[in-house]
């Protein structure tokens, strides 16, 4: 009798291409990017930093009601963005933005979103920073967390019935995956042969919720194998690692017809869900600094 340990004892590696110098690891395996797509990949998480600092100033001027940054996801939003073909079919959690930047969205029409005024696509009837765009592929993001995942596999199976050259890539957050629906759509994916990328952007915190308090498994990338998906772990803050597997992956989803699970590991920085009518105390502060993490090793 031999029961399987609750863990393989060894960390799944995190592939990377830059070392900490942001200098390209001797022997790696990677995406050659044309100076044309680099060039627009560093503009593009400059104008995401950009628009954030704005957006925010104006939450906490109480201008707009709400407002989530994607502070430390720069490049995993445009990175993979850029990995991406524009027919594959977004269905974002909500720290995506870069990709409808990405896509050609403007400011203006973020803008228009956030305040909810005449020209908003969704007549004002979301949240703020719930954007979505037919134009752009872009599935308008939900609320409720994790619901866009089970979706996501519905619609690559059409894309499957329909033979098109075109896969879904879906987002989450780590705290994404402590839903039920983040274990259904796998398991769905996996039986249907989607053409499906789940990206799972783990950057520790669920906003308080630590992922020790959330799983025990070595991260999310292991949950892959236990599905029957293939997978792989990313550092996010490495544009050309993040680049070089989405784009494989994307690649392996269409032309094997299989859902593929990239986990991308994040440094958390600090973002409080605060009204704009409630002002930041000090303690508050001191926590946020509490939770920033260091590079995480694996
Ligand atoms: C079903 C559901 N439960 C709770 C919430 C409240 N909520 C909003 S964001 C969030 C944390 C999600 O964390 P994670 O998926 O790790 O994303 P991150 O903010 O770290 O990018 C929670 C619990 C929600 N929106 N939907
Ligand atoms: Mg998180």
């Amino acid at each position: 009798m031999r029961f399987l340990s609750e863990s393989s004892g060894k960390r799944i590696p995190c592939y990377r291409v830059l070392n900490e110098n942001g200098e390209i690891i001797t022997g790696s395996d990677y995406e050659q990017l044309s100076e044309e797509v680099s060039v627009k990949i560093y503009s593009n998480m400059v104008s995401l930093q950009m628009m954030d600092t704005v957006f925010y100033e104006a939450q906490r001027q109480g201008r707009i009601s709400f407002y989530l940054t994607s502070a430390g996801e720069e490049a995993i939003n445009i990175a993979s963005a850029a990995a991406l073909s524009a027919d594959d079919i977004i269905l974002p959690q909500y720290r995506e933005p870069g990709i409808l930047l990405w896509r050609g969205f403007t400011i203006q029409e973020f803008a228009n979103q956030c305040f909810g005024n005449k020209d908003d696509y969704g007549k004002g009837r979301q949240m703020p920073i719930h954007y979505g765009s037919k134009k752009h592929n872009f599935v308008t993001i939900s609320s409720p967390i994790a619901t866009q995942l089970p979706q996501a596999v519905g619609i690559a199976y059409s894309l499957k019935m329909d033979k098109k050259d075109a896969c879904v890539v879906t987002y989450t957050g780590d705290g994404g995956t402590s839903e039920g629906d983040f274990h259904a759509a796998l398991n769905f994916s996996a039986v249907t042969e989607a053409p499906v990328v789940f990206i799972c952007r783990n950057n520790g915190w669920a906003i308080s919720t630590h992922i020790s308090e959330q799983f025990r498994s070595d991260g999310i990338v292991v949950r892959g194998r236990a599905y029957g998906i293939r997978s792989i772990r990313v550092d996010g803050n490495d544009v050309l690692a993040v680049y070089s597997a989405i784009h494989a992956a994307r690649e392996m989803a269409i032309s094997e017809q299989r859902p593929v699970l990239v986990e991308v590991r994040l440094n958390f920085i600090c973002r409080i869900f605060l009204p704009a009518s409630e002002k930041l105390i000090p303690s508050e502060t001191h926590n946020c600094r509490k939770y920033v993490l260091h590079h995480p090793e694996n």
